[in-house]
């Protein structure tokens, strides 16, 4: 699974733009991975969203993500579900969920990386890697040396979230993360195509270097 880069949906930070709109943009830029993340929408209109992000993400060949909802995200026949503390634990989705399915989940330690990985995800993100400020709760930044502690612990894809930009994505590569996963520097740029295909081609060669 390519997770180099994650690209979230955002309509808030996403200047006027619907999921759908920015999940086409993103692909035509190389988006591998769309997740899905809106916590205003009801369950039956998240669905109508991922259903028809999954036509977009199939056609683009783009895993598509369901942030939260493990419902919504079988129901639309999405790749997976990304899991955060305050949600279904990582080892009840696993339970239900079809062979194949993706799990993805928030995690802000070495510990709880390892226990992630025990309960049977199939990548760890570091959230937030950086501060940031799309999203109210995230809290301090971990920083790069939690990835790199993170990077030892586990042989799961690691993706670093939050604060990740143009400008620090190759330190983040570096530092081990085998993907970043966005909002601002990608949906919450004029041109949503040329941000990701930029940061897609920075993050490829930042691999290519080490
Ligand atoms: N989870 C942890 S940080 C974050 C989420 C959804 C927000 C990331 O947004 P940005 O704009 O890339 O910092
Ligand atoms: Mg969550």
């Amino acid at each position: 699974m390519d997770y180099d880069l994650y690209v979230v949906t955002d309509e808030t930070i996403g200047r006027g733009r619907s999921h759908a709109d920015l999940a086409r943009l993103a692909v035509a830029g190389g988006a591998d991975v769309i997740q899905l993340r809106d916590k205003r929408l009801p369950g039956r209109e998240l669905f109508a969203a991922a259903v028809v992000i999954r036509e977009i993400t199939r056609d683009a060949g783009a895993l598509l993500i369901v942030n939260d909802r493990l419902d919504v995200a079988l129901a639309a026949g999405a790749d997976g579900v990304h899991l955060g503390a305050s949600d279904l634990p990582v080892r009840e989705a696993r339970r239900i969920a079809p062979p194949g399915f993706v799990i993805g989940a928030s995690v802000g330690s070495v510990a709880a990386a390892v226990r992630a990985a025990a309960e049977g995800a199939d990548y760890v993100a570091l959230s937030p890697t950086f501060s940031t400020g799309s999203k109210d709760d995230a809290g301090p930044g971990h920083g790069l040396a939690a990835l790199s502690e993170i990077r030892s612990a586990v042989s799961l894809p690691l993706v670093a979230i939050g604060g990740i930009t143009a400008g620090n994505v190759s330190d983040v590569i570096a530092a081990g993360a085998d993907g970043v996963a966005v909002i601002s520097a990608v949906v919450g740029e004029d041109d949503v195509t040329a941000a990701a295909r930029n940061l897609r081609a920075r993050i490829v060669a930042a691999k290519a270097g080490s």
